[in-house]
Order: C-alpha cells, then structure tokens, then sequence
C-alpha cells in the first residue's frame, strides 16, 4: 500500500498555497486490487496543503481492516516478535534503519533533480530528530543512518509518476537490502505530489520504499513543505501507522488510542480546531501524521511509537 502526499497546485517545487481544510469525503474504492489478497499493495495517495480532490486517496475502512488482520498474522508468525520478552517496545532499545538514497535525476542540473548532498544529510537528521522525540512528543527507538547516495540520470523516470510502469521499472532495478533497508527516492513528482509510501508487507516486495518529492527537504524550495517533514511523513506510514484522520470521527480510526480523533487531514496550522466535538480531544494537528505544514507537525505520540514498534518487530526486523 502506498501513500501519496500531494503539494499545491503548479510545479512540484512551487509554493503550495494553503488552503481550506478539504470536505470529508467517502472513500474511495481501492484501487487494483490485486489477486495476491493480503499481502497485495494496494495505493493510496493523499493531498496535504491543497484542495485537490480527494480521488483515490487515503485507507478505505475495508482497507484499514485489512492491514489490521495481517498485522495481527504477521506478528504471531514472526520470530523477532516471539524472541523479545517486550516486542511492543516499551523498552526502547535502538533501532538503526540504513537508508539508501536514490537521487533521480534527468540530469546534473538542480533543477533537473540533481540535490546536494547537504540537502540529503539534513534530512536524515531531521528523520533522526523527529524518531527521537527531539521535535517533540514521544521518543521512538528508530534511528536512521545513511548509507549510501545513489544518482540516477534518467529522464524516463523524472518526474516520478505515481503507479506507473515507470516507477516499477525504477524500484525494480534500484531497491537494494532487505525489509529493514529504507529505500528513499528523490525527485520532481507527478500530480503536484509531496511523497508517498509503501506499508510493510510479509512478503518484501521490489515496491517496498519512500518517494518523496526533492526540494521537500530541508532548505529545499517547496515553501511551507521544506523542513523535512514530507519523509517524516512517509517514514511513519512505511513503518505502519496510518494518518491520524483515518476513517474520520467514527469508525476505528488510525488505531492509536492516544491521538484524538479527527474528522478530516489539517490545512496549514489550524490551533485548537476540533473537528469531532463528540470525541475527546483537539485535532491532533501537530502531529507527523495529519497533513498540517511541516513548521506545524512535530510529534509523535507514544501510542504511535508503540505501533511502529510492534509492526518493525511483525514486519521488518531482520
Ligand atoms: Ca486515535
Ligand atoms: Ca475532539
Ligand atoms: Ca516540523
Ligand atoms: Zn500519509
């Protein structure tokens, strides 16, 4: 399963305009669902900052439902689970996620894709940052080490397009490592696009990663969405947490007993809105995983972290 993160209209590296807080919408139906049942990725894209429809966008509850039951599965199969007397976490021990960057690129220039390196390494402290609870919020046993920066001049896949052969293509020769091996893609995207990502599967799959637009990093020129944040994003969902206005004000939510409920993603940086009066809490919008702006997200709770502990130990430890 994938997830997408949408910038505002124009150019990927224009300024997002930041918009009114988009309508709830019904879900939309999965899309390719695939005959490979439970271990299928299904996609799912998600527009922050912008009032871009909501096509095929966030976890239909049936979709939610799903990954639940397979997490469930996968953690009572899994041998890292069973061999730790606390494989939900709350003994945090470090865990360290190498990092492989892909950098693709249509040619030398900035403007073709071609980042700093500098851009790179701010990135992954600001990763390091966020997963320590530095920002904010909870501390979480993730840390991020890069180890290697891959440039791929290829116009064919630049700009990444969302589910096109041509980012199948790229995965399927890029991706290196194993299920614990975040593969990070770079690039200007398709469909005003900040990122997207894939949700752990049992079974590893070439498709397996994080795409996030390249000026999303820190310093880079996607005003309002330049701090990072984007792959903080995208690195929450590819270690399973869903965003915290999944399936809105009712329903079971994003599975995370202390983020409050949420009618609909944040637009900007709406203080003290409150979309679903009959559940408790504020709108959690400083949280990573709403769609606020990045100055704006800054925490993890521990619920969270315990969530990503628990399906690091079902589906990616090595
Ligand atoms: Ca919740
Ligand atoms: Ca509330
Ligand atoms: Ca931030
Ligand atoms: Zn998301």
């Amino acid at each position: 399963v994938s997830l997408a993160l949408l910038l505002g209209s124009g150019a990927a590296a224009a300024p997002a305009a930041v918009s009114a807080a988009p309508a709830p919408v019904a879900p939309a139906a999965a899309e390719c669902a695939t005959p490979s049942g439970a271990s299928a990725t299904a996609k799912v894209k998600f527009p922050r900052g912008t009032k871009a429809a909501h096509d095929a966008n966030e976890l239909t509850a049936t979709e939610a439902a799903r990954r639940e039951q397979d997490l469930t599965t996968a953690y009572a199969a899994s041998a890292a689970a069973q061999r730790q007397a606390d494989p939900d976490g709350a003994r945090l021990k470090t865990i360290t996620i190498p990092v492989v960057v892909h950098v693709i690129r249509k040619d030398r220039t900035r403007a073709g894709g071609n980042l700093p390196t500098a851009l790179i390494n701010q990135q992954i402290k600001v990763l390091n940052d966020a997963y320590a609870g530095k920002t904010g919020g909870a501390k979480s046993p993730f840390r991020f080490k890069l180890t290697k920066i891959h440039r791929v001049t290829n116009p064919a896949w630049y700009p990444i397009v969302v589910d096109s052969p041509a980012e199948k293509e790229m995965k399927t020769k890029l991706r290196v490592g194993g299920k614990n091996t975040l593969n990070l893609y770079t690039g200007e995207l398709s469909d005003n696009l900040l990122g997207w990502a894939t949700f752990p599967e049992r079974k590893l799959d070439k498709m397996d990663g994080v795409v996030i637009l390249g000026e999303s990093m820190p310093g880079g020129t996607a005003t309002s969405y330049n701090e990072g944040d984007t792959a903080t994003h995208e690195v929450g969902h590819w270690l399973n947490l869903y965003h915290t206005f999944q399936d809105g004000c009712d329903g079971k939510g994003d599975r995370v007993g202390d983020t409050p409920a949420e009618a609909a993603p944040a637009s900007g940086c709406p203080e003290g809105q409150d979309s679903c009066t009959a559940k408790p809490g504020i709108d959690p919008i400083h949280n990573f995983m709403d769609y606020s702006v990045d100055s704006c997200m800054f925490e993890f709770t521990a619920g969270q972290v315990r969530r990503m502990t628990k399906a690091w130990n079902a589906y990616r430890a090595p």
